[in-house]
Parts: C-alpha cells; structure tokens; sequence
C-alpha cells in the first residue's frame, strides 16, 4: 500500500516539475505553455499554473480517497456496503467545496483578464489586419503601413529543399515594435476570421471582419518572436505566420523613419520607372511564386473551381486592361483580394507580365493581339 503511494507520489512530482517555469529542461518545459517576455504572458502562465496546481491536489486527493477505498474496503475482505441516503453534512460539503474552489480561481482569472483589455496608456498603436493568407500592420500615428506575407521558399513547402529551422514560421516584412513600451494591439479582419497568435508575447487575439478587438503587448527583452494564425481560416491557414521583431527605442525609432509616408513616396515614384521587358519577366516569377502560387499554383494550374488555372485563361490572354483590373480591384465574394493597395505598379506589372507569358500564354496573347509586357505606369493609370 506504501509503495502505491509513494510512486504516485513521485508520479504527480515528476509532472510537477516537468511544468515548472525553472525547470532545467528545455525539452520537458516544451510540454508547458511558454512563460515568455512580457508581463501579461507572465500573468498567464502563472494562472494557469495555479489551475494546474489545484487540479493536481483535488486529482491526488480524490484518486488517493478512491484507490485507498477500494483496496481497504474490497469484497474478497468481507466489506458490507453502508447503506444511508440523504446525508445533509455531506450534501453541503460536497457542494460548497467545490463552489469555494471555483471562486478562489475565478478571481484570479477575472483580473487577469481585466489586465489583458486595460489598452490605456500605450505609447503606440498598431491596427493588424488578417486577410486570406497574410497580415498587414498600420502604425496609425507614425503613418507606416504594410503587409506582412510568407517568405518560405516554395521549394521547402513543396518537399525539395531542405526545411530550415523557421520553416512557415518567417515573414519578408516583420511587425517591428520597441522595447518596454506598451503597444496596443486593434485587430481585425478583412474576410474571414482568423486570430493573431504569438504565445511569447502573451496574446491569442480573433480578428473578426468588422469588428475590432484590443490587446496589448509590453516586450521585455529584445528578440524576434514568432507565431501563427490561430483560427482555421481556409486552405492556406498555415501559411500566414506573425513575425514581431522587438527591438530598441532608438532602432524603432530608425525604422519608422525609414518606412514612413515621404520615404515610400519617394520609392514609389522610382517604381514607376519603365523596366526593360526581360527584367519584368525575370523578377516576375518569383513574385508570382510568394504573391499568387498558393491558389493559382507554380504551373499555373489553379485548384479549380475555388482557384482558377491561369494558363489558357481567357482573362490573362485577353486585353491587358481587363488582368489589370480584375488583380488591382479583385472579385468580391471569391479568395481574390484586391491587389491594388497591396503590392506597389512594378510588383504587379512584373507578376502580370510573368503570366501574360508563362504556360504558353504569350503564344495565346500573340495570336489574339494582345500585350505580352505590362509596365508599372499601365499599373498605375488603371490604379484610381
Ligand atoms: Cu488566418
């Protein structure tokens, strides 16, 4: 009977420890939530720990008084049942106690929660906006707005390259916010809902299409923190990563100058420069490969009916103007996004070229008489 106990006793401890934030192990700690680096993901943690620490002495209690029974009181023993109903006493204790229980962890847990939507006093606001298949972040008082999408090769997802050590979990452009400030979070959605979800930093947040949740994040040690969308938002749900970058006050403060209104005004007007026919096409592919391969897939070929084969189409062999239209304004109801406030005129007039081209298509624009190359400044007339 001793021996039972003590290796539940060494079971229970060994889990125990397994959890705990200082555990030596990094690999056992990989079982627990992560403690992370900021306040909030602190206060988390440690709630739930508390949960944990009471299941586990209400599981040793109950399992111990069960185990303990059935061994003592079995029947091979002679043990005669007692019969009684109705016991008042036990009637009230085996409702109080778990009542008294539930209010020790509610309260907790309700001020954590009122923590985790306190958004006043921030020193920066970022509206995060999900779309099918990737983020965009607007610093709304410094005037930087962008879009955040997968940078993993196609050839790793596609299983010929090797996977490196961020496999779907890196971005071409990362959230970038700076240290010890508390930044708060407005997130939402463009078309479906998808959920804004860094474990690190504390925040699992829903981004539901027009509706605006806060959060808030206050990053503690500089470093780049990764994350996923948590909420099953279609057939790519895998591949719209979360980057944050969190870095100094004074790096913050160069990178926001260096992306902010004037600076990508400037480097807009530089886009629209005409490009020679072979640059367009050569930049184009792998434009399309990042911006357009995951419904339209690399050969072309789409997933129809959901994504239409881009080779042999009637829109990419038809007049210029109408592909130029349909990417800059998108059609509504389907998974094509309007493009046209996502990617800069040379992004687009290189991916449109690209198309225009690949698959056979330029024999198909030939025939019909149409244009093989698009420049950035076709992009732009059509862009109003
Ligand atoms: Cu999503």
């Amino acid at each position: 009977m001793r021996l039972i106990f003590t290796r539940l006793f060494l079971l229970i401890s060994g889990l125990l420890l397994m959890t705990d934030a200082n555990a030596a192990s990094p690999y056992l700690n990989n079982l627990n939530m992560p403690y992370g680096v900021s306040p909030l993901s602190h206060q988390i943690y440690w709630l739930h720990m508390a949960g944990f620490y009471v299941c586990c002495v209400i599981g040793v209690l109950v399992f111990g008084v069960l185990i303990y029974s059935l061994i003592k009181f079995r029947k091979s023993k002679g043990a005669q049942a007692v019969h009684f109903h109705e016991h008042l006493g036990i009637e009230i204790i085996w409702t109080v106690i778990p009542f008294l229980i539930l209010v020790a962890l509610a309260v907790p847990a309700t001020i954590v929660l009122a923590h985790i939507h306190n958004t006043d006093n921030s020193g920066l606001t970022v509206k995060i906006t999900g779309y099918q298949w990737k983020w965009k972040y607007e610093y709304l008082d410094q005037g930087v707005s962008f879009f955040s999408n997968l940078s993993t090769p196609q050839d790793q997802i596609s299983g010929d390259a090797p996977k490196d050590a961020n496999f779907l979990l890196e971005v071409d452009h990362p959230m970038v916010v700076p240290v010890d400030t508390k930044v708060r979070l407005l997130v939402t959605a463009d078309d479906v809902i998808h959920a804004w979800w860094v474990p690190e930093l504390g925040v699992k947040q829903d981004a539901i299409p027009g509706y605006i949740n806060e959060n808030w994040i206050y990053v503690t040690k500089p470093g780049t923190y990764r994350g996923q969308c948590g909420e099953l938002c279609g057939v790519n749900h895998a591949f719209m990563p979360i980057v944050v970058k969190a870095v100094s006050k004074a790096d913050f403060a160069k990178w926001v100058a260096a992306h902010q209104g004037g600076a990508v005004a400037a480097a807009q007007q530089a886009l629209l420069k005409p490009q020679p026919a072979a640059d367009l096409l050569k930049a184009g592919e792998p434009l399309y490969i990042k911006n357009c391969a995951m419904c339209h897939q690399p050969n072309g070929q789409g997933l129809p009916p959901t994504f239409p084969a881009l080779q042999g189409s009637h829109i990419v062999t038809g007049p210029a103007v109408g592909q130029i239209n349909m990417v800059l304004k998108g059609v509504p109801g389907t998974a094509m996004q309007a493009f046209g406030d996502q990617l800069d005129a040379r992004t687009l007039a290189a991916i449109i070229s690209y198309t225009r081209n690949a698959w056979g298509n330029d024999a198909l624009n030939k025939k019909n008489g149409n244009a093989i190359i698009v420049q950035p400044t076709d992009i732009e007339a059509q862009n109003k």
